[in-house]
């Protein structure tokens, strides 16, 4: 990573009065640049997302085959709960922390992210987290295994490990709070003169939005947790029915927080995807302001649909029937996203680069994953697919062809701002033809499964679930190693291989950043021209 920066500290070295860039090891770990800090953010969930991916190719084994081979069912739901957590707290909600922090103070001519010091403390408290989280793994009692979500009344009744998921949710938390008031006031008070809202990248747009639906969710989640730890411990009984708890109250709590965390792992995406698709289509973004109130309505709903989760829990008629048609009113704004960004490619002057690729397939796979959502949003039919494997599938369409493909989009479309130079364009189209296929390949089936009653996270099946079981566990291991291409490509481009990148790499692309120079200089930002 060296390369990065050589050509831009060179007079400051030695000397060093204008420039407090402390070198070494030190200038990671006391980092207050949002550079640096976003390069960490992004390498440490890429690490998470490897962890996350071996432990579902753990999963992936023992489902290979009926009966037991592996693992027992206790690890086996052990390694479903850490995949989970992993991947939404360690991977997929950093890693867009990561974008904001590399690209918003670019995107509207800041000189750095606001709370430089505060930026720091919320990357550092990232691996503490994650690492809490994986060492629950070693602890008597083992890690949870009462899934993801934590459900009373069987997260009260595990090991010590409970504990440490309980802490570490706490901390990855305060972590994603500090990073979206960094964000909030960054976006608000540091924009430079003629950046007006309504004229920025609907990146920070969409994050905008994101860091306000953070800021009110997250301490939701902790107080859930903090309510299992306090009746683990402390005496009370929230949500112990036999001392006059409720344990239905428990996932209350936590879809209020949960059905809002889908759009904070989505809404980044939307961002990116609306800045890769008019780049490639070389024109403006079709309905910049829909997108925008679109973004702000698909938000306010969010937090009007949490018990669709709970259908299953025997809730009177007329509450499933409000959560059911509230549910599907987000199709609507959700609807509009995807039908302006076909607009905005409609006649354009289209070309194939892999950032493009990535944002098409991201429209198209995200969209099914739209249209299962949609369906089980239908209250009878969720509940004879309720904690089945067309669950599994819906939300996969949506975290890893929605999420995943929209990050590696912006990925690669920055990768030239990020590294100065440019990825191979084969790596690059090769990951994204190995990856788009092996993902379906892995999840389409599960709806099958789904369909035909095979339930989630049992480490055992029968025996005529085995041949949909069986693509899918080959389909998930040529998935995990089409990953490894994206990591070639990338660490090529840090290691000096690859054409130079010229500042502005993409023909049609628009916005702030590309007026800096690639690799962006380390510390400010190039004076930026006044926005007309
Ligand atoms: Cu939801």
């Amino acid at each position: 990573m060296s390369s990065v920066t050589a050509d831009h500290v060179p007079a400051s070295q030695g000397h060093d009065d204008h420039d407090h860039m402390p070198h070494g090891w030190r200038r990671w770990l006391f980092a207050t640049n949002h550079k640096d800090i976003g390069t960490m953010y992004l390498i440490f969930s890429f690490t998470m997302l490897l962890e996350g991916g071996v432990l579902a190719l753990l999963l992936r084994t023992e489902l290979f085959e009926p009966g037991l081979q592996f693992f027992q069912p206790e690890l086996f739901n052990q390694f479903t709960t850490m995949h989970g957590l992993i991947m939404i707290f360690g991977a997929i909600m950093p890693a867009f922390v990561g974008f904001a922090n590399w690209m918003i103070p670019m995107q509207i001519g800041a000189s750095d992210m606001a709370f430089a010091r505060m930026n720091n403390f919320s990357f550092w408290l990232l691996p503490i987290g994650g690492l809490l989280m994986t060492v629950s793994f070693f602890v008597p009692g083992g890690a949870n295994a009462a899934g993801w979500t934590m459900y009373a009344p069987l997260s009260l009744q595990m090991g010590p490990g409970m504990d440490f998921t309980i802490f570490a949710v706490h901390i990855l938390g305060a972590s994603s709070i500090m990073g979206a008031i960094n964000i909030i006031v960054t976006v608000l008070n540091m924009r430079a003169p003629g950046m007006t809202l309504m004229k920025m990248p609907l990146f920070c747009w969409t994050w905008l939005i994101t860091a306000y639906l953070l800021i009110a969710i997250m301490p939701v989640l902790a107080a859930a947790v903090t309510m299992l730890l306090t009746d683990r411990h402390f005496g009370t009984s929230f949500f112990n029915a036999a001392a006059g708890g409720d344990p239905v109250l428990y996932q209350h709590v936590f879809w209020f927080f949960g059905h809002p965390e889908v759009y904070v792992m989505i809404l980044p995406a939307f961002g990116i995807v609306s800045s890769v698709v008019p780049a490639f289509s070389r024109k403006l973004l079709f309905g910049y302001a829909s997108m925008v109130y679109a973004t702000a309505a698909i938000a306010i709903l969010s937090f009007l649909v949490w018990a669709h989760h709970m259908f299953a829990t025997g809730m009177p008629v007329t509450g499933q029937l409000y959560f059911m048609y509230a549910t599907m009113l987000i199709s609507i704004p959700t609807g509009v996203k995807v039908f302006n960004w076909v607009a905005t490619m409609w006649r354009g002057a289209l070309t194939f680069e892999t950032p493009m690729l990535f944002a098409i397939g991201f429209i198209f796979v995200f969209t099914i994953g739209g249209f299962t959502g949609l369906i089980v949003a239908v209250a009878p039919i969720d509940i004879a697919v309720h904690d089945t494997y067309y669950i599994i599938a819906h939300f996969h369409y949506v975290m890893v062809a929605g999420s995943l493909f929209g990050m590696y989009a912006g990925a690669y479309y920055w990768m030239p701002k990020w590294t100065g130079r440019m990825y191979s364009e084969k790596l690059g189209k090769l990951h994204f033809w190995s990856s788009m296929i092996s993902f379906n390949i892995t999840f389409f089936p599960m709806h099958f499964l789904g369909l035909a009653g095979m339930p989630r996270r049992y480490a055992d099946y029968a025996a005529q679930f085995t041949d949909f079981n069986q693509i899918a566990t080959i389909g998930a291991f040529w998935f995990g190693l089409s990953q490894l291409i994206f990591l070639y490509a990338i660490l090529r481009c840090y290691a000096g291989h690859g054409k130079p990148a010229p500042a502005k790499p993409w023909e049609g692309a628009t916005g702030l950043e590309w007026t800096v120079p690639s690799p962006a200089p380390h510390h400010t930002f190039v004076v930026p021209p006044i926005v007309k």
